[in-house]
């Protein structure tokens, strides 16, 4: 589908330290139509990721699965290999679908005022069959669109 002017490019750094991922970092680079460009970065930190999750109410993946789910969400369509790996880690509960409860449980850390109305916004967007659950063809549009990246981004 047509998507708008803005030609993203992402790299992903992984970086490592005996065996271990300690840190992800996800470099921006994008190009608007009428040749504006801007560079940004994300990145999380294990500590960083370990601190904020022990501290949630909810539960929370561990970092390396983390990881694997949040790389779809930062790089979109690019990631269509990591989409079915990072449902199957999304539906915790094995239902075949992504509600709130279980997108919530992703969330905390890179965008820690996500609230519950937020995702559901962005969840209709590509829910087609308005189940407020997302499917894994609803999921790979959410990703696809890019709408997985502007829910990482804290954009609305
Ligand atoms: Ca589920």
């Amino acid at each position: 589908m047509a998507t708008n002017e803005i030609d993203i490019r992402v790299d992903e750094i992984i970086h490592k330290e005996g065996g271990q991922i300690f840190e992800v970092e996800y470099l921006y680079n994008e190009h608007q139509g009428n040749g504006d460009q801007r560079n940004y970065r994300v990145s999380v930190k294990r500590q960083d990721y370990e601190r904020i999750a022990a501290r949630t109410q909810k539960p929370a993946l561990p970092f390396d699965k983390f990881v694997k789910v949040l790389k779809p969400f930062m790089i979109g369509s690019h990631a269509a290999d990591d989409i079915p790996e990072a449902f199957r880690l999304l539906d915790s509960d094995h239902s075949g679908t992504i509600d709130v409860g279980e997108l919530a449980t992703f969330m905390p850390v890179i965008v820690p005022d996500a609230n519950p109305y937020m995702l559901l916004h962005h969840i209709q967007k590509v829910d087609q069959n308005s189940d407020y659950k997302l499917n894994l063809t609803e999921f790979t549009a959410l990703i696809n669109r890019g709408i997985g990246r502007d829910i990482a981004l804290g954009r609305i």
